[in-house]
């Protein structure tokens, strides 16, 4: 549809729908009218792109988690059509900011789920055959509020005002059964809608919902509780996402929502199967590749078999052969909390069926491990099934064709010694493909006027399909009035982060300051408790005198905790303790501020990151699979304050690292230390180290009588227990990290060499695109080509 025709259909929607005009329409209506225009604008051309997936070979991406964000304004972007609907706005008095309001779509923790969103993205804008599975959760990630400086936790209702993006399909609704119920999958589809391109993906979300709508014999007795609880125990399954980013906690709602669409989605793919290759699976794995995005979906193999078998009546090693060609599997992490295990019992009693067949495939599994020669212990600790204990990532490497890990580094690892036993005997189903992250939001969308200038010094907009372009703009580094303006466009969005910050938080911070930010999900391997330790030194040496000339720097921060994870909840009691602290001091006045930003999402998250300086990135070498935050603030320019660890290792390769700050113990130094590591001898030698955990004990800083400060400081001191210190590994990093900011602050004062730093980063994140992670998916495990 031409793009005119789509702004008359916005007037008559508000017309038709709300009685209204653009000039005295509510914010929520100009958004559902915006999109639903949109919606009828793009229905031909996203229906056109469906058959044309489905008629090649294409592949599916299964996510428990897609983290969409915000999806008016990037759809726009997309479609070209952020102009004409902005004056469209305009002309009425209006004006796109009124978009701000919009709830962002959080259908995700972190990491995992917003690179499930940027792979839809960039396969849309390749034009390559991938479309979406998943949940669709009522209520999203929660929403963060800091009252007293604690988290507290609301729920994400992000349906309120409506969802204009998205499509339900009854049509297309299918049953899912367990022991103790059977429900109903309703689907609900959102277009990914390619960058310039008339390719449209699909993401198909599943909600749940009861057989039947309404028990009346139960409601016409009278028991109107009993007749509502069916309809509740069907919804529960789809009600909300689990709010734990890299751990894993094993209840049986968890279970059934994986289950969920699972199944739903094998039956949804086998019925457009089936349209037109009937009852002969002999083309099915020639037609489809699935990804598994880590071990969330893994059930998803047997339940093929069982769709395969029960459903369509192959035989057992036939569905078994389909699933290694159809199946490959990521893997997100190496931390042991966050690999999903199943007791074998809880697993029984919800999907019998599918446990039976996990059971043979166990049997498959140890003929084939014998067949090799692994015998005794070694092939215990293979199996599947183990001490009544299902691991689904074991499940997940026999049954794929590939196994992939996200960086190089977090391949290795994978291979030499988390997956070592498996590399041994499947060397040629391992592949490493390193993260990336999708510039058109990342770059194009919430950075404007750093936009503008690549365009205008590379003569054209390549760039947002193409990265890589950016290397050619490497010889302005040696252009004053380029780094002026580079830095210029920098202070600008100070400001505009300065203002929004002031209007959300109430925290008042300095534009023309350094902006250090740490923004991340909070967790020990993370070490937001190392950055703030830093931090609380760097406070005492401004206030004693000892440091003077600090280049005055505002210390930023955004983190959500897992509502049940006491430590990480501490840590942002300690992060608000110490910025009220600073602010009470007058003696550093104006030379360091820290601010905790509440409920850092991807909305929050596109204004921090295109107004970042440093960019910290400071997790445990060998802990941090990958990391994508960082990726997207080096393309913004800035600079990465971090370990040799996950795709930091990748981004000082690209940049050269005289223009990042890398600092402290790498995988090779923690394994040597590890016997030997002794904090507690460190607290009581080193004076600083002492005096900033001391602070946490002694009454500097108060955590509101919860007594967390004191686990805090003893799980540094004493660690877990007396025989396993701080796995973490803060106090061995301390010192090289404190020198590291100060190295940071001292450079930072000549703006002109830190505007090449930034410039050489901005330049040189092409690899970092998921533009170029797709490719090699689409190349190497997928086998898909554009369409
Ligand atoms: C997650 O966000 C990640 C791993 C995991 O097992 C579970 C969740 Cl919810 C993250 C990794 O921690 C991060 O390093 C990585 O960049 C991201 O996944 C995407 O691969």
């Amino acid at each position: 549809m031409p793009k005119k025709k789509m702004l008359e259909a916005v007037e008559l929607y508000l017309k038709s729908e709300f009685q209204t005009t653009p000039a005295e329409a509510t914010p929520d209506q100009l958004h559902t009218a915006v999109s639903r225009s949109l919606m009828a604008g793009i229905a031909d051309r996203w229906h056109a792109s469906a058959e044309k997936h489905q008629n090649t070979r294409h592949a599916y991406y299964f996510s428990a988690e897609f983290l969409m964000g915000r999806m008016i304004y990037n759809n726009l972007l997309c479609l070209g059509m952020t102009e004409e609907i902005g004056q469209l706005l305009e002309k009425n008095g209006a004006s796109l900011d009124a978009f701000e309001e919009v709830e962002d779509c959080a259908l995700g923790n972190g990491g995992l789920g917003r690179l499930a969103a940027c792979f839809l993205d960039s396969a849309a804008t390749l034009n390559l055959p991938l479309d979406g599975y998943g949940i669709r959760y009522k209520y999203g990630l929660f929403k963060q509020k800091i009252e007293g400086g604690f988290q507290k936790e609301e729920a994400d209702d992000w349906t309120r005002y409506g969802d204009p993006w998205s499509l339900r399909r009854e049509d297309e609704a299918v049953r899912v059964e367990f022991a103790d119920q059977t429900i109903v999958a309703v689907p609900y589809d959102m277009p990914i809608i390619g960058y310039n391109t008339s390719n449209i993906g699909t993401l198909r979300l599943w909600q749940a919902e009861p057989v039947q709508a309404f028990d009346f014999n139960l409601f016409n007795a009278q028991q109107y509780d009993a007749a509502v609880a069916e309809r509740n125990r069907a919804e529960d399954i789809s009600r909300v996402l689990y709010p734990n980013d890299s751990t894993d906690d094993g209840k049986i709602l968890r279970l059934k929502q994986q289950y969920f669409f699972c199944s739903a989605s094998l039956q949804d793919i086998i019925r457009k199967y089936k349209k037109t290759y009937g009852n002969d699976f002999s083309h099915f794995a020639e037609m489809n590749a699935i990804q598994l995005n880590d071990t969330h979906p893994v059930i998803s193999i047997p339940e093929l078999i069982r769709l395969l078998t029960d459903g369509e009546g192959l035989s057992f090693d036939y569905a078994l052969d389909i699933c290694k060609q159809v199946f490959s599997y990521t893997n997100h992490t190496i931390l042991a909390e966050a690999l999903e295990k199943w007791s074998q019992h809880l697993m029984e009693r919800t999907i019998p069926r599918v446990f039976h067949i996990i059971v043979m495939l166990d049997q498959y599994l140890g003929g084939e491990l014998h067949q090799k020669g692994i015998t005794g212990d070694k092939e215990y600790s293979m199996h599947i099934l183990q001490h009544g204990t299902v691991h689904m990532a074991y499940m997940a490497i026999y049954c794929s064709r590939y196994i992939n890990g996200v960086a190089q580094l977090h391949t290795e690892i994978l291979k030499n010694d988390v997956l070592r036993d498996w590399y041994q005997i499947y060397p040629e189903k391992f592949q490493n493909k390193t993260n990336g992250i999708t510039q058109r939001r990342w770059l194009a969308l919430c950075n404007p006027e750093l936009s503008d200038l690549l365009t205008r010094l590379l003569g054209n907009e390549s760039w947002k399909t193409d990265l890589s372009q950016l290397k050619q703009l490497e010889k302005y580094v040696e252009d004053e009035k380029v780094m002026q303006e580079l830095c210029e466009i920098k202070l600008h969005s100070h400001q505009k982060l300065a203002e929004f910050v002031q209007k959300k938080d109430g925290i008042t911070i300095d534009p023309n300051t350094c902006f250090d930010v740490q923004i991340k999900r909070l967790h020990e391997y993370k070490r937001q408790f190392l950055n703030i330790l830093a931090i609380l030194e760097l406070y005492y040496e401004i206030a004693e005198g000892s440091l003077t000339d600090f280049t005055p720097t505002t210390f930023i921060f955004g983190a959500k905790s897992a509502p049940g994870y006491a430590r990480a909840k501490g840590i942002i009691k300690l992060i608000n303790e110490v910025a009220a602290l600073i602010d009470r001091d007058d003696r550093v006045r104006g030379k360091i501020k820290v601010a905790f930003l509440s409920n850092y999402n991807v909305s929050y998250a596109e204004k921090i990151i295109a107004a970042a300086d440093v960019s910290e990135q400071i997790s445990t070498a060998g802990k941090e699979a990958s990391g994508t935050g960082n990726m997207k603030l080096m393309a913004n320019g800035a600079v990465t304050l971090g370990t040799l660890d996950g795709a930091n290792i990748e981004i000082v390769e690209e940049a050269g690292s005289i223009n990042e700050y890398i600092f402290g113990a790498t995988v090779d130094e923690i394994r040597s230390v590890q016997e030997h590591y002794n904090p507690n001898g460190m607290y009581h030698n080193d004076y600083k180290i002492k005096r900033v955990l001391d602070a946490l004990v002694n009454g500097t800083l108060n955590d509101g009588g919860s007594g967390i400060f004191r686990e805090l400081h003893d799980s540094i001191v004493y660690g877990a227990s007396w025989h396993r210190p701080d796995q973490y590994f803060l106090l061995l990093d301390f010192e090289r990290y404190l020198e590291a900011k100060k190295q940071v602050a001292r450079d930072y004062k000549d703006q002109l060499v830190f505007a090449k730093k930034r410039w050489m980063n901005i330049c040189n994140s092409g690899k970092f695109s998921s533009d170029r992670t797709i490719r090699e998916y689409a190349k190497d495990i997928w086998h898909i080509e554009e369409v």
